[in-house]
C-alpha cells in the first residue's frame, strides 16, 4: 500500500523528519511518500497559518488521488483541511492530532499534550473538544518555542519540551504525554526516557491507523457529509479545483 505523508508546512527538512519517522514504523509492505505543498507557511502557528495551509494540502490529496495514493496522513497538529481533504478521496485520511488523541486513551486514562508555541493551544483545545477526547485531556501545554526551533535549535527545543513534559507529569495527573507537533515525530523515544511518561507521537499513530483501515478496507465513507463536493466552477487561481 502507499501512504503519503502530507507536511502542511513547506520546510522540507521537517518533511524529511516526518517522511523518515514514518517510514521506521511502516510495515514492509507500506510506501510511505513524504510531500509538503509548494506554496504556503514555511511553519504553521496561527488559526491564519492554518487556512493557508489547508489549501497546500488539499493540493496534495488531488496529486495523490492522481498517484493511487491508498491513505493520507496530515502531519501537522492542527490536523488544517482534514473534513475536506477526506471529501476528495475513498482513500482514508488521518489527522496526526486525531491519530494520537485515539491511541493515547488506548494506553492511559488521562493525558496532556505539549506542543509548541502558547498561542496554538487553543487549536488542539478545540480539536479535543470536536474529536470528543476533551475529557481524557488533563491540560494542553507548550514548550514556548517556535516551530522551526526544531530544525534551527533543535536541541534547546529538547530541552524545553522535556522540561514542560516534566512539569506535566509532576503536575497533572496523567498517565501519557502526547506531542503536538508534526515536527517532533522523531525526538518521541527520547523525551519518554527523559520524562518518564509513554509518548504518543501523531504521525507514527496515523500510519499505523491509516494501515490498519487500508488492510480492513475502510475507506471514507461517501453517504452524507463526506461525499466528493459537489461540481462547480472555481474562478481565478483556484479555477484547477473546478469541474
Ligand atoms: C505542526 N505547526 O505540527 C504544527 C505544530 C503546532 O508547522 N507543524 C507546524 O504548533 O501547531
Amino acid at each position: 500500500m502507499q501512504i503519503r505523508v502530507i507536511n502542511p508546512n513547506t520546510t522540507a527538512a521537517m518533511t524529511e523528519t516526518i517522511g523518515a519517522t514514518a517510514r521506521r514504523v511502516a510495515a514492509p509492505g507500506t510506501q510511505i511518500v513524504a510531500c509538503n505543498p509548494a506554496a504556503g507557511p514555511v511553519s504553521i502557528e496561527s488559526h491564519f497559518d492554518e487556512a493557508v495551509a489547508a489549501v497546500g494540502v488539499l493540493e496534495e490529496v488531488r496529486r495523490g488521488e492522481s498517484e493511487r495514493a491508498d491513505a493520507y496522513v496530515i502531519a501537522c497538529f492542527g490536523d488544517p483541511g482534514l473534513l475536506a481533504a477526506r471529501e476528495l478521496t475513498r482513500a482514508p485520511v488521518i489527522g496526526i492530532a486525531e491519530a494520537a488523541f485515539h491511541l493515547a486513551t488506548l494506553i492511559a486514562t488521562r493525558f496532556s499534550v505539549v506542543t509548541t508555541l502558547g498561542r496554538t493551544t487553543i487549536i488542539a483545545e478545540h480539536l479535543l473538544q470536536q474529536y470528543g477526547f476533551a475529557h481524557h485531556c488533563r491540560r494542553v501545554r507548550a514548550a514556548e518555542i517556535p516551530v522551526l526551533d526544531l530544525e534551527h535549535d533543535p536541541d534547546a527545543a529538547l530541552r524545553r519540551i522535556v522540561e514542560e513534559g516534566r512539569r506535566a507529569k509532576a503536575e497533572d495527573g496523567i498517565g501519557a504525554i502526547v506531542l503536538g507537533c508534526g515536527g517532533m515525530a522523531d525526538l518521541t523515544d527520547t523525551i519518554a526516557e527523559a520524562v518518564g511518561l509513554p509518548v504518543v507521537e501523531g504521525v507514527t499513530a496515523a500510519v499505523k491507523l491509516a494501515e490498519s483501515l487500508v488492510s480492513l478496507r475502510l475507506q471514507t465513507s461517501k453517504y452524507g457529509d463526506l461525499d466528493f463536493p459537489r461540481p462547480k466552477t472555481f474562478t481565478g487561481p483556484f479555477c484547477h479545483f473546478g469541474a
